[in-house]
C-alpha cells in the first residue's frame, strides 16, 4: 500500500508517517522547499527504506498533479495547511489558497487521472466557530470566525461535493485541538510548556498570552492520526468529529502545567491587567498582552466523537494529564 502525505514536516504528518510505516505502508511525504532544514520531526524516519520525501506545494497545481500521477497512491492524507488561526488574519489570501484550494487541486488530479485512491482531508473544529450547540458533533451547524476557518469550510464542502459528484472515496476528519511535544511553538499549549521549562531554567521570567477565557477540547496527536487512518478503512466514505470531550479552560491548563513542576498559580486582577502569580516565589509568571488577541475569537470548543467510536471503534488513549507531562518533560530535556 502506498500513502502520500501532504504536510509531512508538520506535527500530524510526522506521527502519521510513523504509524503508517509501522503498518507496512510505503510512505511518500511532500515537503516545501525552505531556506533552512525543517525536517526535525521526521529525521528519525528519513533512512527508512519505505519512506521517501518529495518537494511540493499544494498551491502549485502542476506540482500536485505530477506528484499524484508519479506515485499513484492508494491513500492521500492532505494535512498541508497554513494552520495558525491568528496568522490567517494576517495572511487571508494565502491561507485561502493553501487551506481551501489545496484539496481542490488534489481532488481534481484524482478525478482527471481516474485513480482509485482514498483521500483524507484535515478538517477542523474551528468550523464550529462561535458554537451553535454544545457539545459539537457532525450535525452541529458551522459558524466559522477566521480566514483559516472559512478556507477550511470551502475544503470541507469541496470534499463532499467531489465524493457525491464523482464517487471519490474522500472524507473530512473534523478534528479538535491535538497537541504533543512536536506541536509548533507558537500554539498555546507548546508556548506554555516551553515557557515553563524556560522559567525553570531561568531563561525567561514570564509567559505572555492573549485571551485566557478560552476553552478547548484537547487530545494527543498520536491518537488523532490513528483516527485519520481508520476513516480511510471505513466501509463507506463518511465525515467524523474526532475529540476527547475533555474540555479545559486556559487558566486551568496553566494551573495543571505549572503544578507539574511543583509551582502553584493564583490569578489576580482582570482583563489586560490579569497576572498569574507564582505562590512559591511571589513573582508574576503569566501576563496578558493585547497583541495575542484575535480580531474574532472562538471561545468554546467541546467535541462529541461518539460516531467515531460507534462506527470505527476509535477511542483516545492519552489523557490530558499525560499529554502535559510528556510535553513538559520533553521541553525540560531538550530546551
Ligand atoms: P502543522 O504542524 O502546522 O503542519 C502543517 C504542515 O503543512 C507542515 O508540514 C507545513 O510545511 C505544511 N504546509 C503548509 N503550507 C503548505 C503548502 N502550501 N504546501 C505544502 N505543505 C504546506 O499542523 P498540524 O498541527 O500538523 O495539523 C495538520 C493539519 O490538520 C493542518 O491542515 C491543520 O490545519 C489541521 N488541523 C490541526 C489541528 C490541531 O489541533 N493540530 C486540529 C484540526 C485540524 P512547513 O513545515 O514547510 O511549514
Ligand atoms: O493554540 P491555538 O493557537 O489553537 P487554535 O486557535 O485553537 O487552533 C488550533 O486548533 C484548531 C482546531 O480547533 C486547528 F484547526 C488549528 O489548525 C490549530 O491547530 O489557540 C488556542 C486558544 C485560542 O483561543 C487563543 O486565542 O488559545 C488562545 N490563546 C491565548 N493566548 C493563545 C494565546 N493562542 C496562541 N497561539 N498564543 C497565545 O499567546
Amino acid at each position: 500500500m502506498k500513502a502520500l502525505i501532504f504536510g509531512i514536516t508538520g506535527q500530524d504528518g510526522s506521527y502519521l508517517a510513523e504509524y503508517l510505516l509501522e503498518k507496512g505502508y510505503d510512505v511518500f511525504g511532500v515537503k516545501r522547499r525552505s531556506s533552512n532544514l525543517n525536517t526535525q520531526r521526521i529525521d528519525h524516519i528519513y533512512n527508512n527504506p519505505k519512506f521517501k520525501l518529495l518537494y511540493g506545494d499544494v498551491t502549485d497545481t502542476s506540482n500536485v498533479f505530477s506528484i499524484i500521477n508519479k506515485i499513484k497512491p492508494d491513500e492521500i492524507y492532505n494535512l498541508a495547511a497554513q494552520s495558525h488561526v491568528a496568522v490567517s488574519f494576517e495572511l487571508p489570501e494565502y491561507t485561502a489558497n493553501a487551506d481551501g484550494l489545496g484539496i481542490l487541486r488534489i481532488l481534481e488530479a484524482i478525478k482527471q487521472l481516474d485513480l482509485n485512491c482514498k483521500i483524507y482531508q484535515a478538517g477542523t473544529s474551528e468550523l464550529f466557530g462561535k458554537v451553535k450547540e454544545i457539545p459539537q458533533n457532525e450535525s452541529t451547524p458551522f459558524n466559522p470566525q477566521s480566514p483559516y476557518a472559512t478556507a477550511k469550510l470551502f475544503a470541507h464542502h469541496t470534499v463532499i461535493n467531489y465524493r457525491d459528484a464523482y464517487n471519490i472515496f474522500a472524507v473530512n476528519g473534523i478534528l479538535f485541538n491535538h497537541e504533543s511535544p512536536r506541536r509548533g511553538e507558537t500554539f498555546v499549549t507548546r508556548k506554555i510548556t516551553k515557557g515553563i521549562s524556560n522559567i525553570i531554567k531561568k531563561k525567561q521570567d514570564c509567559i505572555t498570552l492573549g485571551n485566557l477565557n478560552t476553552i478547548r477540547d484537547f487530545g494527543h496527536a498520536k491518537d488523532y492520526v490513528v483516527a485519520m487512518h481508520m476513516m480511510l478503512q471505513n466501509t463507506k466514505p463518511k465525515d467524523y468529529v474526532i475529540a476527547t470531550g475533555n474540555k479545559i479552560n486556559l487558566r486551568d491548563f496553566l494551573i495543571k502545567a505549572f503544578k507539574y513542576v511543583d509551582l502553584d498559580i493564583e490569578f489576580w486582577s482582570q482583563g489586560i491587567n490579569e497576572v498569574g502569580m507564582c505562590v512559591q516565589t511571589g513573582k508574576p509568571v503569566i501576563r496578558v498582552d493585547k497583541k495575542y488577541f484575535r480580531p474574532n475569537e472562538v471561545d468554546y470548543l467541546e467535541g462529541d466523537a461518539y460516531n467515531a467510536y460507534k462506527d470505527l471503534g476509535w477511542l483516545p488513549k492519552i489523557t490530558i494529564d499525560d499529554l502535559i507531562k510528556e510535553m513538559i518533560e520533553h521541553d525540560l530535556k531538550f530546551n
